[in-house]
């Protein structure tokens, strides 16, 4: 304790003046006191600090973190445990480097402890790999897990885009929820029994480790374009109408919507083709963030699909059952009828080649102001517990609509462009909520329009490159985390 004290007094005084000046590009971290680790340490320049219960602490500045990386040198971060700031100390130093949000490898641990805990029901595999090495998880969830059975399937993705954390949370919520109830909630076990269902947390782990150790706003997966720049976004690289014009996705590779050079030119994009071509999945959510809404196909027009009613039918009935729970409000509508087209989105690509209803849901906060990529840890459960009810209602509605009438137990894979069922009741009253939504989007655009030019981002999705550090970076390694 007294140790513990001294510690941190001494470590105010040396580094009392750092914090001011250098918060942004000096951090502290520590490493084993290992023969292996302090051999390549040894190499390097670096600024050692102390030893203490057998952990050597350094002072590493920005530049020295692709080093540590090249060398592979295992570290934590422990800037934040020396320097708390504001509300944020105690969950960071309860959930490592990204607080209460997962890395990488606390997901990794995370998805194995529920298969180990729940063997029949859960079952975690590798469907693919990204470019610097780290797996691509699903967590699979039903009864008799390790048996492929003719039951509906509903795939969730999250975190296609690195710096959308929060999207990796929900997911896996949804999976721990449903094993942890599993015994005891009737509603779950249903569910559970009925389906297989699918949980990809973690689309781009090199984007998400390079979004918590170098750069908060990164967007892309972390290839190297081969011209000074990084990265393709995940979410502009699926393979319908993939580059169909340059406004919904761009050609050039600085851009933040980078499309890559051919569609699925990405192994992250390509581990969920491969997934999709295995299975039989009959509906699918990929969660990112922000702005509490639930989009459609398409994204690359704003044309309506074939299966408009229908599409719109079942995000209705997921913002209504969202809003349920607190009353939290996630509206809905087409993806290209929103103020921006997409083309090689998840959703065109999975809509528009299984035919399966997609949605993409923007998970909060609602705006810019409300924080952007960042949601409180706090606040972490509470937008779980809000999407619950809609990623029910979707599980559901597959199970209702997976296996034809008649009760025949074969599975029927959908032909791309199939058109779906829309219930009569719906189709007479799609109603003055409609007419006032598309008002008020409409509303919205011409505002838009006036200030910034057609059809952009809206503020605080647009280009951040200019403040990325990774300008400043010569070497680009691999590394696992
Ligand atoms: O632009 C995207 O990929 C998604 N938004 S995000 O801010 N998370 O990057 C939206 C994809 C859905 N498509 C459209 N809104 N058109
Ligand atoms: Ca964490
Ligand atoms: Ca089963
Ligand atoms: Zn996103």
């Amino acid at each position: 304790m007294k140790k513990t004290l001294w510690t941190a007094i001494i470590l105010c005084l040396v580094l009392g003046p750092l914090v001011a000046q250098d918060y942004w590009t000096t951090h502290i971290i520590s490493v084993e006191k290992k023969q292996e680790t302090l051999k390549k340490l040894s190499h390097m320049d670096l600024d050692f600090l102390m030893e203490w219960e057998n952990k050597i602490y350094i002072v590493a500045n920005f530049d020295d973190f692709p080093q540590l990386h090249e060398e592979n040198v295992p570290y934590t971060l422990e800037t934040f445990n020396f320097f708390p700031f504001k509300h944020t100390r105690r969950r960071i130093l309860q959930g490592g480097v990204n607080g209460a949000y997962h890395s990488y490898s606390e997901l990794e641990q995370d998805l194995f402890a529920l298969e180990d805990s729940y063997p029949n029901l859960a079952k975690v595999s590798v469907i693919g790999e990204s470019l610097e090495g780290r797996n691509i998880y699903a967590l699979k969830i039903s009864d008799n897990v390790n048996s492929d059975e003719a039951e509906a399937e509903v795939l969730f993705t999250g975190c296609h885009h690195a710096r959308e954390w929060i999207s990796v949370e929900i997911p896996f919520l949804l999976g721990s929820y449903l094993l942890e109830n599993y015994a005891t909630d009737p509603q779950v076990q249903n569910l559970v029994n009925q389906s297989e269902i699918w949980i990809v947390p973690l689309v781009n782990p090199d984007g998400l480790y390079y979004s918590i150790h170098f750069y908060r706003y990164w967007r892309k997966n972390r290839r190297n374009n081969g011209d000074g720049t990084y990265g393709v976004d995940l979410n502009r690289n699926y393979g319908y109408q993939w580059g169909y014009d340059n406004t919904g996705s761009t050609p050039y590779t600085f851009s933040e919507t980078y499309r890559g050079p051919s569609a699925f030119s990405e192994p992250e994009t390509q581990a969920i083709r491969d997934l999709f071509a295995q299975r039989n999945f009959n509906a699918l959510i990929s969660y990112h963030s922000y702005s509490q809404v639930i989009l459609y196909p398409w994204g690359y027009t704003d044309q309506p699909s074939a299966d408009d009613l229908l599409l719109e039918q079942i995000a209705t009935d997921m913002s209504t059952r969202i809003q349920s729970v607190n009353g939290n409000i996630y509206g809905y509508m087409q993806s290209g009828e929103s103020f921006y087209l997409t083309n090689g989105d998840t959703t065109d690509w999975s809509y528009g080649v299984y035919g399966i209803p997609s949605f993409t849901i923007e998970l909060p906060p609602a705006d810019r102001l409300q924080g952007q990529f960042f949601n409180a840890e706090e606040d972490i459960q509470s937008i779980f517990n809000d999407n619950l009810p809609a990623m029910f209602y979707l599980v559901d509605w597959a199970v209702q609509n997976s296996s034809p009438p008649g009760g025949s137990s074969e599975e029927i894979r959908r032909t791309p462009g199939i058109r779906l069922e829309v219930k009569q009741e719906f189709r007479d009253e799609r109603t003055e909520k409609k007419r006032r939504l598309a008002q008020k989007i409409s509303i919205e655009r011409s505002a838009r329009k006036k200030s910034s030019g057609p059809r952009i981002k809206p503020i605080g999705k647009q280009n951040l490159s200019q403040n990325d550090p990774e300008r400043k970076q010569k070497k680009k390694k691999i590394f696992k985390e």
